[in-house]
Protein backbone atom coordinates (compact mmCIF):
# COMPACT_ATOMS: atom_id res chain seq x y z
CA UNK A 1 0.00 0.00 0.00
CA UNK A 2 1.20 3.51 -0.74
CA UNK A 3 1.39 6.12 2.03
CA UNK A 4 -1.70 7.82 0.61
CA UNK A 5 -3.77 4.61 0.51
CA UNK A 6 -2.73 3.91 4.09
CA UNK A 7 -3.77 7.39 5.15
CA UNK A 8 -7.19 7.10 3.45
CA UNK A 9 -7.84 3.59 4.70
CA UNK A 10 -7.06 4.55 8.26
CA UNK A 11 -9.35 7.61 7.99
CA UNK A 12 -12.06 5.39 6.48
CA UNK A 13 -11.70 2.82 9.28
CA UNK A 14 -11.93 5.54 11.93
CA UNK A 15 -14.96 7.17 10.30
CA UNK A 16 -16.96 3.93 9.92
CA UNK A 17 -16.04 2.97 13.50
CA UNK A 18 -17.32 6.31 14.77
CA UNK A 19 -20.58 6.03 12.82
CA UNK A 20 -21.25 2.41 13.81
CA UNK A 21 -20.24 2.60 17.42
CA UNK A 22 -20.89 6.21 18.42
CA UNK A 23 -23.29 7.18 21.17
CA UNK A 24 -26.34 7.04 18.86
CA UNK A 25 -25.32 3.59 17.72
CA UNK A 26 -28.51 1.73 18.70
CA UNK A 27 -30.79 4.35 17.10
CA UNK A 28 -28.69 4.21 13.93
CA UNK A 29 -28.84 0.43 13.94
CA UNK A 30 -32.60 0.34 14.31
CA UNK A 31 -33.00 2.81 11.48
CA UNK A 32 -30.45 1.50 8.98
CA UNK A 33 -31.04 -2.22 9.50
CA UNK A 34 -34.79 -2.01 8.88
CA UNK A 35 -34.04 -1.58 5.20
CA UNK A 36 -32.60 -4.26 2.98
CA UNK A 37 -30.52 -1.60 1.26
CA UNK A 38 -29.26 -0.31 4.63
CA UNK A 39 -28.02 -3.78 5.58
CA UNK A 40 -26.35 -4.26 2.20
CA UNK A 41 -24.66 -0.87 2.49
CA UNK A 42 -23.43 -1.79 5.97
CA UNK A 43 -22.11 -5.10 4.61
CA UNK A 44 -20.24 -3.31 1.88
CA UNK A 45 -18.69 -0.77 4.26
CA UNK A 46 -17.75 -3.49 6.77
CA UNK A 47 -16.15 -5.55 4.01
CA UNK A 48 -14.10 -2.50 3.02
CA UNK A 49 -13.18 -1.87 6.63
CA UNK A 50 -12.15 -5.52 6.96
CA UNK A 51 -10.01 -5.24 3.85
CA UNK A 52 -8.23 -2.09 5.01
CA UNK A 53 -8.05 -2.76 8.73
CA UNK A 54 -5.04 -4.46 10.27
CA UNK A 55 -7.28 -5.69 13.09
CA UNK A 56 -9.16 -8.10 10.81
CA UNK A 57 -12.06 -9.79 12.66
CA UNK A 58 -10.90 -13.19 11.36
CA UNK A 59 -7.86 -12.96 13.58
CA UNK A 60 -10.12 -12.87 16.63
CA UNK A 61 -12.00 -16.01 15.64
CA UNK A 62 -11.15 -19.56 16.64
CA UNK A 63 -11.64 -21.67 13.52
CA UNK A 64 -11.33 -25.48 13.63
CA UNK A 65 -9.30 -27.09 10.85
CA UNK A 66 -12.14 -29.46 9.85
CA UNK A 67 -15.91 -28.99 9.63
CA UNK A 68 -18.48 -31.32 11.15
CA UNK A 69 -20.60 -30.76 8.03
CA UNK A 70 -18.54 -31.98 5.10
CA UNK A 71 -21.33 -32.55 2.58
CA UNK A 72 -22.63 -28.99 2.49
CA UNK A 73 -21.71 -26.34 -0.08
CA UNK A 74 -21.49 -22.95 1.63
CA UNK A 75 -22.15 -21.14 -1.64
CA UNK A 76 -25.40 -22.99 -2.41
CA UNK A 77 -26.44 -22.53 1.15
CA UNK A 78 -25.83 -18.78 1.15
CA UNK A 79 -27.73 -18.37 -2.15
CA UNK A 80 -30.66 -20.14 -0.55
CA UNK A 81 -30.70 -17.82 2.49
CA UNK A 82 -30.50 -14.81 0.16
CA UNK A 83 -33.44 -16.03 -1.90
CA UNK A 84 -35.75 -17.33 0.79
CA UNK A 85 -34.47 -16.00 4.11
CA UNK A 86 -33.83 -19.57 5.25
CA UNK A 87 -31.79 -22.63 4.25
CA UNK A 88 -31.98 -26.22 5.43
CA UNK A 89 -29.64 -29.20 5.36
CA UNK A 90 -27.16 -28.73 8.21
CA UNK A 91 -28.03 -31.23 10.91
CA UNK A 92 -26.28 -32.24 14.11
CA UNK A 93 -24.98 -35.74 14.83
CA UNK A 94 -26.86 -37.51 17.64
CA UNK A 95 -23.87 -37.52 19.99
CA UNK A 96 -23.75 -33.70 19.89
CA UNK A 97 -27.50 -33.38 20.42
CA UNK A 98 -27.20 -35.66 23.49
CA UNK A 99 -24.35 -33.59 24.90
CA UNK A 100 -26.19 -30.29 24.37
CA UNK A 101 -29.43 -31.66 25.83
CA UNK A 102 -27.66 -32.99 28.93
CA UNK A 103 -25.88 -29.68 29.37
CA UNK A 104 -29.18 -27.75 29.16
CA UNK A 105 -30.77 -29.94 31.83
CA UNK A 106 -28.13 -29.02 34.40
CA UNK A 107 -27.29 -25.42 33.44
CA UNK A 108 -28.89 -22.29 34.93
CA UNK A 109 -31.82 -20.74 33.05
CA UNK A 110 -33.68 -17.51 33.63
CA UNK A 111 -37.37 -16.84 33.25
CA UNK A 112 -39.69 -14.01 32.31
CA UNK A 113 -42.55 -12.35 34.22
CA UNK A 114 -42.58 -12.96 37.98
CA UNK A 115 -40.11 -15.84 37.55
CA UNK A 116 -37.44 -13.28 36.67
CA UNK A 117 -37.27 -12.26 40.35
CA UNK A 118 -36.39 -15.83 41.32
CA UNK A 119 -33.05 -15.51 39.52
CA UNK A 120 -31.43 -18.56 37.97
CA UNK A 121 -33.09 -21.96 38.16
CA UNK A 122 -32.77 -25.41 36.63
CA UNK A 123 -35.29 -26.57 34.06
CA UNK A 124 -35.98 -29.54 36.36
CA UNK A 125 -37.40 -27.02 38.90
CA UNK A 126 -40.26 -26.36 36.45
CA UNK A 127 -43.24 -28.70 36.78
CA UNK A 128 -46.51 -28.43 34.82
CA UNK A 129 -45.61 -24.97 33.54
CA UNK A 130 -44.80 -23.51 36.98
CA UNK A 131 -41.48 -22.75 38.63
CA UNK A 132 -41.46 -23.97 42.25
CA UNK A 133 -45.25 -24.29 41.96
CA UNK A 134 -45.54 -20.50 42.03
CA UNK A 135 -44.41 -18.70 38.88
CA UNK A 136 -45.86 -19.48 35.46
CA UNK A 137 -43.13 -20.20 32.90
CA UNK A 138 -43.57 -20.28 29.15
CA UNK A 139 -39.99 -19.50 28.18
CA UNK A 140 -36.73 -20.34 29.95
CA UNK A 141 -33.54 -18.94 28.45
CA UNK A 142 -29.84 -19.77 28.71
CA UNK A 143 -27.33 -17.06 28.09
CA UNK A 144 -24.11 -16.90 26.11
CA UNK A 145 -21.79 -17.02 29.13
CA UNK A 146 -23.63 -20.10 30.49
CA UNK A 147 -23.40 -21.87 27.13
CA UNK A 148 -19.67 -21.23 26.86
CA UNK A 149 -19.25 -24.18 29.22
CA UNK A 150 -20.63 -26.65 26.65
CA UNK A 151 -17.88 -28.13 24.46
CA UNK A 152 -20.29 -29.31 21.74
CA UNK A 153 -21.62 -25.76 21.34
CA UNK A 154 -18.09 -24.36 21.31
CA UNK A 155 -17.25 -26.80 18.51
CA UNK A 156 -20.18 -25.42 16.52
CA UNK A 157 -19.07 -21.84 17.13
CA UNK A 158 -15.63 -22.73 15.77
CA UNK A 159 -16.92 -24.76 12.84
CA UNK A 160 -15.34 -23.52 9.58
CA UNK A 161 -18.37 -24.30 7.39
CA UNK A 162 -20.80 -22.42 9.65
CA UNK A 163 -18.36 -19.50 9.79
CA UNK A 164 -17.97 -19.55 6.03
CA UNK A 165 -21.73 -19.39 5.55
CA UNK A 166 -21.97 -16.51 8.03
CA UNK A 167 -19.04 -14.72 6.41
CA UNK A 168 -20.41 -15.04 2.90
CA UNK A 169 -23.88 -14.02 3.92
CA UNK A 170 -22.78 -11.02 5.97
CA UNK A 171 -20.03 -10.04 3.55
CA UNK A 172 -17.41 -9.85 6.32
CA UNK A 173 -16.09 -12.07 9.10
CA UNK A 174 -18.51 -11.88 12.04
CA UNK A 175 -17.30 -9.36 14.62
CA UNK A 176 -19.45 -10.92 17.34
CA UNK A 177 -20.91 -14.41 17.86
CA UNK A 178 -23.52 -15.16 20.54
CA UNK A 179 -24.81 -18.50 21.76
CA UNK A 180 -28.44 -18.59 22.92
CA UNK A 181 -30.69 -21.44 23.96
CA UNK A 182 -34.33 -21.52 24.99
CA UNK A 183 -36.91 -23.94 26.34
CA UNK A 184 -40.45 -23.22 25.22
CA UNK A 185 -42.68 -25.04 27.62
CA UNK A 186 -46.05 -26.73 27.40
CA UNK A 187 -48.46 -24.37 29.07
CA UNK A 188 -52.16 -24.07 29.67
CA UNK A 189 -52.00 -20.31 30.26
CA UNK A 190 -54.41 -18.11 28.32
CA UNK A 191 -53.10 -16.73 25.02
CA UNK A 192 -52.59 -13.20 26.28
CA UNK A 193 -50.45 -14.35 29.19
CA UNK A 194 -48.45 -16.61 26.87
CA UNK A 195 -47.66 -13.59 24.74
CA UNK A 196 -46.51 -11.61 27.75
CA UNK A 197 -44.30 -14.42 29.03
CA UNK A 198 -42.99 -15.51 25.65
CA UNK A 199 -43.05 -12.53 23.30
CA UNK A 200 -41.48 -14.37 20.34
CA UNK A 201 -44.80 -16.22 19.84
CA UNK A 202 -45.96 -12.97 18.18
CA UNK A 203 -44.91 -12.55 14.55
CA UNK A 204 -41.90 -10.20 14.48
CA UNK A 205 -38.55 -9.55 12.89
CA UNK A 206 -35.42 -8.84 14.89
CA UNK A 207 -33.00 -5.95 14.55
CA UNK A 208 -30.17 -7.25 16.71
CA UNK A 209 -27.55 -5.22 14.88
CA UNK A 210 -26.82 -3.61 11.51
CA UNK A 211 -26.66 -7.05 10.00
CA UNK A 212 -26.99 -10.53 11.32
CA UNK A 213 -27.62 -14.17 10.46
CA UNK A 214 -28.24 -17.13 12.74
CA UNK A 215 -28.33 -20.89 12.77
CA UNK A 216 -31.00 -22.71 14.76
CA UNK A 217 -30.80 -26.34 15.91
CA UNK A 218 -33.67 -28.27 17.41
CA UNK A 219 -32.36 -30.20 20.41
CA UNK A 220 -35.69 -31.98 20.96
CA UNK A 221 -37.97 -33.51 18.32
CA UNK A 222 -40.28 -30.86 16.92
CA UNK A 223 -43.61 -31.53 15.21
CA UNK A 224 -46.83 -29.47 14.97
CA UNK A 225 -47.57 -30.17 18.65
CA UNK A 226 -44.16 -29.39 20.10
CA UNK A 227 -43.70 -25.73 19.31
CA UNK A 228 -42.41 -25.47 15.73
CA UNK A 229 -40.67 -22.31 14.61
CA UNK A 230 -42.71 -20.52 11.94
CA UNK A 231 -41.57 -17.96 9.39
CA UNK A 232 -42.58 -16.13 6.23
CA UNK A 233 -40.52 -17.00 3.18
CA UNK A 234 -38.75 -14.03 1.50
CA UNK A 235 -39.95 -11.54 4.12
CA UNK A 236 -36.34 -10.57 4.96
CA UNK A 237 -36.27 -8.73 1.62
CA UNK A 238 -39.88 -7.77 1.15
CA UNK A 239 -41.79 -5.68 3.65
CA UNK A 240 -44.50 -3.13 2.98
CA UNK A 241 -43.48 0.43 3.83
CA UNK A 242 -46.11 0.54 6.56
CA UNK A 243 -44.47 -2.40 8.39
CA UNK A 244 -41.02 -0.91 7.96
CA UNK A 245 -42.13 2.18 9.85
CA UNK A 246 -44.13 0.44 12.57
CA UNK A 247 -43.06 -1.76 15.50
CA UNK A 248 -41.36 -5.03 14.58
CA UNK A 249 -44.26 -7.12 15.93
CA UNK A 250 -47.32 -7.79 13.75
CA UNK A 251 -50.54 -9.75 14.22
CA UNK A 252 -51.05 -13.01 12.34
CA UNK A 253 -53.83 -11.33 10.37
CA UNK A 254 -51.66 -8.44 9.22
CA UNK A 255 -49.00 -10.93 8.10
CA UNK A 256 -51.42 -13.23 6.25
CA UNK A 257 -53.19 -10.29 4.60
CA UNK A 258 -49.97 -8.97 3.16
CA UNK A 259 -47.92 -12.10 2.40
CA UNK A 260 -50.64 -14.76 2.10
CA UNK A 261 -50.74 -17.88 4.26
CA UNK A 262 -49.01 -19.85 1.52
CA UNK A 263 -45.75 -18.02 2.30
CA UNK A 264 -45.74 -19.41 5.82
CA UNK A 265 -43.23 -22.18 6.54
CA UNK A 266 -43.86 -24.31 9.62
CA UNK A 267 -40.49 -25.79 10.45
CA UNK A 268 -40.68 -29.29 11.90
CA UNK A 269 -37.74 -31.62 12.36
CA UNK A 270 -36.22 -34.29 14.55
CA UNK A 271 -33.67 -33.48 17.20
CA UNK A 272 -30.51 -32.26 15.49
CA UNK A 273 -32.42 -30.56 12.66
CA UNK A 274 -30.79 -27.24 11.77
CA UNK A 275 -31.47 -24.20 9.61
CA UNK A 276 -29.85 -20.86 8.92
CA UNK A 277 -32.15 -17.86 8.94
CA UNK A 278 -31.98 -14.15 8.31
CA UNK A 279 -33.63 -12.76 11.48
CA UNK A 280 -34.98 -9.76 9.53
CA UNK A 281 -37.64 -12.10 8.10
CA UNK A 282 -40.97 -12.31 9.90
CA UNK A 283 -40.91 -15.31 12.22
CA UNK A 284 -42.34 -16.54 15.49
CA UNK A 285 -42.17 -19.30 18.06
CA UNK A 286 -45.26 -21.34 18.95
CA UNK A 287 -46.39 -22.71 22.29
CA UNK A 288 -45.92 -26.48 22.47
CA UNK A 289 -49.01 -28.55 23.21
CA UNK A 290 -47.51 -32.00 23.87
CA UNK A 291 -43.86 -31.68 24.77
CA UNK A 292 -41.35 -28.97 25.69
CA UNK A 293 -39.03 -27.74 22.96
CA UNK A 294 -35.32 -26.97 23.34
CA UNK A 295 -33.75 -24.75 20.67
CA UNK A 296 -30.11 -23.72 20.25
CA UNK A 297 -29.15 -20.61 18.30
CA UNK A 298 -25.78 -19.30 17.20
CA UNK A 299 -26.08 -15.66 16.22
CA UNK A 300 -23.52 -14.04 13.98
CA UNK A 301 -23.17 -10.24 13.78
O1 LIG B 1 -38.14 -19.74 19.59
C1 LIG B 1 -38.39 -19.50 18.40
O2 LIG B 1 -38.82 -20.36 17.61
C2 LIG B 1 -38.16 -18.11 17.88
C3 LIG B 1 -37.25 -17.33 18.72
C4 LIG B 1 -37.05 -15.95 18.20
O3 LIG B 1 -37.88 -15.37 17.59
C5 LIG B 1 -35.78 -15.27 18.45
O4 LIG B 1 -34.93 -15.81 19.17
O5 LIG B 1 -35.60 -14.17 17.92
FE1 LIG C 1 -37.06 -13.50 16.79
Amino acid sequence: MTANTLKYSSAFTKLTERVWTGKHNRTMERLVARFHLGRRAYSFLESQREYFSSNNAKKNLQISPKSLFEEVSAKKYVDQIRQEGVAFGINLPTSMVDEIYQYACTAPCYGTGTARDEGDFLITDVKNGYLREKHPIALAELKDSTLMGCQAINNLVEDPLLLEVARNYLGYWPTKILRYMSWTLVSSLPDEQQKRLNEPVIYHYDIPSYNSVRIYFYITDVDTFSGPHIMIKNSHDIKPVKMLFSPCQQTDNAIYNYYGKEKEIIIEGNRGFGFFQDPYCFHKATTPINSDRLLLQIRYF
